[in-house]
């Protein structure tokens, strides 16, 4: 089994729909103030290195909006606590270009040696809200060539397109590699 350092259910949901060898456990890290998702995933796999018995996945992501100079980005989490999806919307008020995308990034932590994978969606941040699946921004986000937004899209159907999907896949076929599953 992999331990998968997450306290989010709906990321758990999507990771373990793809490597269906992964459990769970909520465990507090450092998430270091940087302008990488990638710096966040190294400091956090060696922060927790010491602390975790074995291997471990971690996932850090954020949404980058370039009409807004990439905001959220690596604050995602905390934008979403404050002013949330309705904060989001208010900045993006009169914007015409809502172009926007979701970047992954798939921390491992394997035999004592540390991997990430990468995974980027495009699409656009729509008007108003729309559906209830999935957290976070997923109401707000339209993929490209899609006319619906993540959160009216079921597990399985927004792995196959986003970000998370294609990081998580190219972890399985690492493990896959590696005889793990
Ligand atoms: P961890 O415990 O795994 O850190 P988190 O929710 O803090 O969970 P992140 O820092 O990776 O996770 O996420 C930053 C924010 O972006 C957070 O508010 C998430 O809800 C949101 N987010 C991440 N992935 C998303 C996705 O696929 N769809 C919509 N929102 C997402």
């Amino acid at each position: 089994m992999f331990k998968v350092i997450t306290h989010n259910h709906g990321k758990f949901r999507e990771i373990e729909k793809i490597v269906s060898k992964a459990e769970m456990l909520e465990m507090e890290y450092p998430e270091i103030q940087t302008n990488s998702l990638e710096s966040v995933v190294d400091f956090a796999l060696n922060y927790l290195a010491s602390r975790i018995e074995g291997n471990f996945i971690i996932d850090d992501s954020g949404l980058f909006i370039p009409a807004l100079n990439d905001f959220p980005g690596v604050y995602s989490a905390y934008v979403f606590e404050t002013i949330g999806n309705d904060g989001i919307l208010c900045l993006m008020e009169g914007k015409k270009d809502r172009r926007a995308y979701f970047k992954t990034v798939i921390g491992l932590r394997y035999r004592g040696y540390n991997f990430k994978f990468i995974g980027i969606c495009h699409g656009e941040i729509t008007e108003e809200p729309h559906g209830s699946e999935g957290f976070g921004y997923d109401p707000i986000f339209r993929p490209e060539g899609y006319d619906k937004t993540f959160a009216e899209m079921s597990v399985g159907e927004k792995n196959k397109i986003s970000h998370r999907g294609k990081a998580l896949r190219k972890l399985r076929g690492f493990l896959e590699r590696m005889g793990e599953i």
